[in-house]
């Protein structure tokens, strides 16, 4: 079984998403994510450029040795733009192998260690109203868990929070929150932590309030805090009894979550942009952090993240994968084989994509009371339309910056 074609696939139904197919000699087909939000062509050229003419010819059962080969062979080790690439091979050769089994991928990974995966959708609002609409929305579709975002008095647009109810992602009518805006260069929006740190536990009492206790309620602070504003914040929602608080600093200083850790019992996430277990090495060890972000998709594939998750779970450390629009309906396909089966779940996010996304991944994995579930089909379930995948040509989409009132470039 060896590697027969690998091309990088680029579309943009609502949103752009780079996805690696690699077909093997004897016919089998296999989808990796390689989206990487607001830099999709580095990873494209990189796959396109320096991956794929080193694949042809390789033994498409040989994951562990491939991911070896691209993560110590490049010699310039570990960043996103690599790992993202390492992931999306890494992915792909799992879901040849699974095809190849005639299994679902998860029956590979060790079987099925729940039901379905527990979800996280966002919630968000401008105001208390339309935030208490977008929770009962959340509601009635089934999340059990919601994520908490909401605007900030006199700051005009914060992350997080959806521009308008009505449009949605791809004009789905959801709330949901996509960052990446089209156009040659990105947004600018405005910060102020004293605002936002006045007004963010006012909302979670309102929330609190209004839902009762049982619902699972999160918040990403999205790396704009300094460790003690983060003690302080974190200090401020224990009442409100969150699953998580997440990105509460910039994640560089793996110290900087000890001061946080002294000062809150509020859980900790962390690790969106983290790229492999490396980069959690004393936040894990020294138990500064109860889930850790990554996705499949940006931390060196099925291989990077179990091998990860498994670090993780010596130190009763649990999984929160990233799941953004960003990350393609190949990422959450992966996303779910291996969260059904690793032991340390912990929850998933779960941003809905848009139906022109939908159609163009054909995605066979299901959302039910609150959670997902595999395909039950051999591989990963995922069924690409080439076709109408070339009718949403890529378009220049970038993330927001951030700057502070006086001008300051700040974390976005
Ligand atoms: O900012 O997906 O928890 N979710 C997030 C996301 C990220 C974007 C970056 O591409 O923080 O909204
Ligand atoms: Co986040």
């Amino acid at each position: 079984m060896l590697v027969d074609r690998a091309e990088v696939l680029v579309t943009s139904p609502g949103r752009n998403f780079v996805t690696l197919r690699i077909t093997t000699d004897d016919g089998l087909v296999g989808h990796g994510d390689a989206t990487l939000n607001g830099r999709e062509l580095a990873v494209a050229g990189y796959l396109r450029e320096h991956v794929a003419p080193l694949l042809l010819g390789r033994d498409a059962h040989r994951i562990e040795d491939t991911w070896q080969y691209l993560y110590r062979g490049g010699y310039w080790r570990r960043g996103p733009v690599t790992m993202t690439a390492i992931a999306a091979v890494d992915t792909a050769l799992w879901d040849i192998k699974a095809k190849a089994a005639g299994m679902p991928l998860y029956q590979l990974l060790g079987g099925a260690s729940r039901q379905r995966c527990l979800t996280y959708g966002h919630a968000s609002g401008r105001d208390l109203p339309e935030l208490f609409d977008s929770v009962r929305q959340h509601l009635d579709e089934g999340y059990r868990a919601v994520r908490i975002q909401t605007a900030v008095p006199g700051l005009d647009s914060v992350y997080g929070v959806a521009a308008s109810s009505a449009a949605g992602v791809g004009g789905s009518g959801r709330y949901d929150y996509e960052p990446a805006r089209r156009g040659a260069a990105p947004t600018e929006e405005t910060w102020d932590t004293r605002a936002y740190l006045r007004h963010v536990p006012k909302v979670f009492e309102a929330v609190r309030n209004e839902f009762g206790p049982e619902l699972v309620l999160l918040h990403d602070a999205h790396h704009r805090l300094t460790p003690n504003e983060a003690a302080q914040l974190g200090r401020s929602l224990e009442p409100y009894d969150l699953f998580w608080l997440e990105d509460v600093t910039p994640a560089e200083n793996q110290e900087a979550l000890r001061r946080v850790r002294q000062q809150t019992t509020t859980p900790l996430a962390i690790g969106e942009v983290f790229n492999t277990v490396w980069d959690y090495q004393h936040l894990i060890r020294e138990q500064l952090i109860d889930y850790v972000r990554s996705p499949v998709t940006h931390a060196g594939g099925i291989t990077g993240l179990r091998r990860l998750l498994d670090y993780a779970a010596l130190y009763q450390v649990k999984s929160g994968m990233h799941g953004p629009t960003d990350v393609s309906p190949v990422g959450m396909a992966a996303a779910v084989h291996l969260g059904i089966a690793v032991h340390n779940f912990g929850i998933q996010e779960h941003m809905q994509h848009s139906r022109a996304t939908l159609d163009v991944f054909g995605p066979a994995h299901t959302f039910t009371e609150g959670g997902l579930a595999p395909a039950e089909e051999p591989g990963l379930g995922i069924h690409y339309d080439d076709e109408l995948a070339a009718q949403h040509p890529y378009e220049p989409a970038y993330l927001p910056t951030n700057r502070l009132r006086d001008g300051t470039v700040h974390d976005w």
